[in-house]
């Protein structure tokens, strides 16, 4: 079901925001006996759990760390005598995998998705003036037929494990923010905006969504407060003259305020910051306001020590000055949408995002080392309820994430398996369905691996842009074959020369695990000499082809990720340490991408 609205809370005259952040009551619940044994009105013999964060590093035994199944989260939260005649509901920012809502023991709702909010109606279920028992339980298995895709297995000894077909570890619980909201009856429930960009004039053209019979007023402010342009109507123009327009890496933002009124009074309010920009692609050219842009920058990941894949703020604070300090100017939210407050920062300080559904997993083969099968993930009995949960969350991420001016495109999957014929009625459906959710209108693409060449994918025609993950000089042909990878990689790319296809490609993931402090002269794998030569490598290719119009390469920061024999400790191609220090790679991309030009 898709959400009805995704506005970010906040708090005004007529709305209220607070967040329930803190100790929550927490257990497991591995056989799936909470609601008979009444945990819907509170646990007994809880742990002490915080929140936003995922629960798995906090515990010293294995068991806990890795437990796959139901678990349960439950605050007593006294609601306000004030919030009467008000909506009120539970907006939860994350909830992995799986969640079901209960106030004061009732049922209110379910939501499947661990990456984007949801909230929870419970106006008829709240007892106002009093605390109330707010309990979640929530499932953290992996399905073939959910995102991100995995499988659950158990062992022997009756416990279960998840079985990730994807690169990541499957850190599970409340990751974000917990807000409880009340806001008007009548409301502003989304808007949306399009623009039209000159340096002498911008007009934003809004549309504002209410079910109520309602007066709409929309006003913009400059940053400095004064109103530069106002309109009545739930649909209309906001005009203004020598705007300051919102420029990658040098971000202006304008404050959006709308109002609903009723008999002359105003009964909703909502204030937003967007930005003036326009994009498009032209041939192989990405465009900001009409500019050719090159990208550069990571992918990334929602990742850091003890709290897991929980948002934090400081971490995000952290990684957007790394990127500034390095010179980047772009990221690619792999592999699932972030924390709003990430997209907030990127809109502040003029950072493009590539938005990526949780669509991850989606190919056997390239899963092998993580325990996959060699089959086509789209010849699968699962595809079609797949289907249905991906264009949900394909749904509800362009509509959370649409008035966000960093958001350059939207990326739809992370290497599908689209070398078989049947990954084409999956992606056609996939690119109907998804065709007008942007009222801007944004490229649309998804990733593809590295088995998903020129030649072998059937499904090239969808993307507006192509992103390639390629790891020649690691997967294969690494160490001493480096050589050979660089010209496995120019051949390829000379097909693509030589095709009719004029579209940009970003390059969006390449790299090398490297152990930090691991030094070696003449280089070898894993050592720090070996990671530079291999975006030294990378780097030479992108520079004799016009068409690549970005390089991303993976991944900002090392990352946990499953145990197993590939894995030392996790991922280690980040750029960074996971605590956020230079390897010495980043030195040296430092250098190359503060001499590139934006228009490069
Ligand atoms: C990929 C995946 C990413 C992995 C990366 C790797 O292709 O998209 O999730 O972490 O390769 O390092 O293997």
């Amino acid at each position: 079901i898709m959400e009805k609205s995704l506005l970010y809370p906040v708090t005004n005259a007529y709305r209220e925001d607070q967040k329930l952040d803190g100790l929550w009551d927490f257990k497991f619940d591995p056989a799936s006996e909470g609601e008979k044994n009444g945990w819907t009105e509170g646990l007994a013999d809880p742990i002490e759990m915080p929140v936003p964060a995922s629960f798995n590093d906090f515990f010293t035994d294995k068991d806990a760390r890795e437990y796959t199944g139901d678990f349960w989260y439950v605050k007593k939260v006294f609601i306000p005598k004030y919030f009467e005649g008000k909506q009120i509901g539970l907006r939860f920012g994350a909830a992995t995998h799986r969640a079901t809502v209960y106030v004061n023991g009732q049922k209110i709702r379910s939501h499947e998705g661990g990456f984007l909010p949801f909230t929870a109606d419970i106006t008829g279920a709240t007892k106002l003036g009093e605390e109330n028992v707010v309990a979640v339980k929530i499932n953290n298995e992996l399905h073939r037929d959910a995102l991100p895709a995995g499988d659950t297995m158990t062992l022997k000894n009756g416990k279960k494990m998840a079985k990730p077909f994807f690169d990541f570890y499957n850190y599970s619980g409340l990751n974000r923010s917990v807000h409880l909201i009340a806001i008007p009856k009548d409301n502003v429930y989304d808007y949306s905006t399009t623009y039209e960009v000159s340096d002498e004039q911008a007009t934003v053209h809004y549309t504002v969504q209410t079910d109520a019979q309602a007066d709409v007023k929309v006003s913009l402010a400059d940053e400095a407060g004064n109103v530069v342009a106002t309109a009545t109507g739930s649909t209309g123009d906001l005009v203004v003259k020598n705007p300051t327009l919102w420029q990658v890496r040098d971000a202006y933002l304008y404050t959006i305020k709308i109002q609903l009124l009723e008999n002359g009074t105003v009964v909703d309010a909502y204030s937003d910051e967007i930005g003036l920009r326009t994009i498009e692609i032209q041939g192989h050219q990405i465009l900001v306001n009409h500019k050719p842009v090159y990208l550069k920058g990571f992918g990334r990941h929602e990742d850091s020590i003890y709290a897991g894949r929980a948002f934090d703020l400081n971490v995000e604070r952290r990684d957007l000055n790394l990127m500034k300090w390095i010179g980047a100017n772009s990221y690619r939210s792999s592999h699932y949408p972030y924390d709003e407050q990430a997209y907030k920062f990127a809109d502040r300080e003029g950072i493009l995002i590539t938005d990526e559904v949780p669509a991850v997993g989606f190919k056997m083969a390239a899963a092998s080392f993580l325990g996959g099968l060699d089959q086509s993930f789209f010849d699968g009995d699962w595809i079609d309820e797949l289907y249905k949960k991906h264009i949900d969350q394909v749904k509800d991420m362009i509509k959370r994430d649409k008035n966000h001016p960093s958001v350059l495109a939207w990326s739809l999957c992370n290497e599908p398996d689209t070398s078989s014929e049947s990954a084409v009625p999956y992606f056609t459906k996939l690119f109907n369905d998804s065709a007008d959710l942007d009222p801007e209108k944004r490229p649309r693409t998804f990733t593809l691996n590295e088995d998903d060449t020129f030649e072998t994918s059937k499904c090239l025609k969808f993307p507006d842009f192509y992103l390639l993950n390629r790891y020649p000089g690691w997967y294969h042909k690494w160490g001493y074959e480096i050589s050979d990878g660089e010209a496995g990689l120019r051949a390829e790319l000379d097909e693509w020369k030589n095709s009719d296809i004029d579209k940009p490609i970003v390059f969006s993931e390449y790299g090398a695990d490297t152990e930090p402090g691991l030094h070696k002269l003449p280089s070898i794998m894993w050592s720090e000499e070996y990671q530079i030569e291999l975006l030294e490598m990378f780097n030479r290719v992108f520079d004799s082809y016009d068409f690549i119009r970005g390089e991303q390469p993976w991944n900002l920061a090392d990352f946990q990720t499953v145990e197993g024999n590939m894995r030392v400790n996790g991922n280690k191609k980040g750029i960074f340490t996971r605590d956020r220090q230079p390897k010495a790679a980043a030195f040296y991309l430092r250098k190359r991408w503060n001499s590139l030009p934006l228009s490069y």
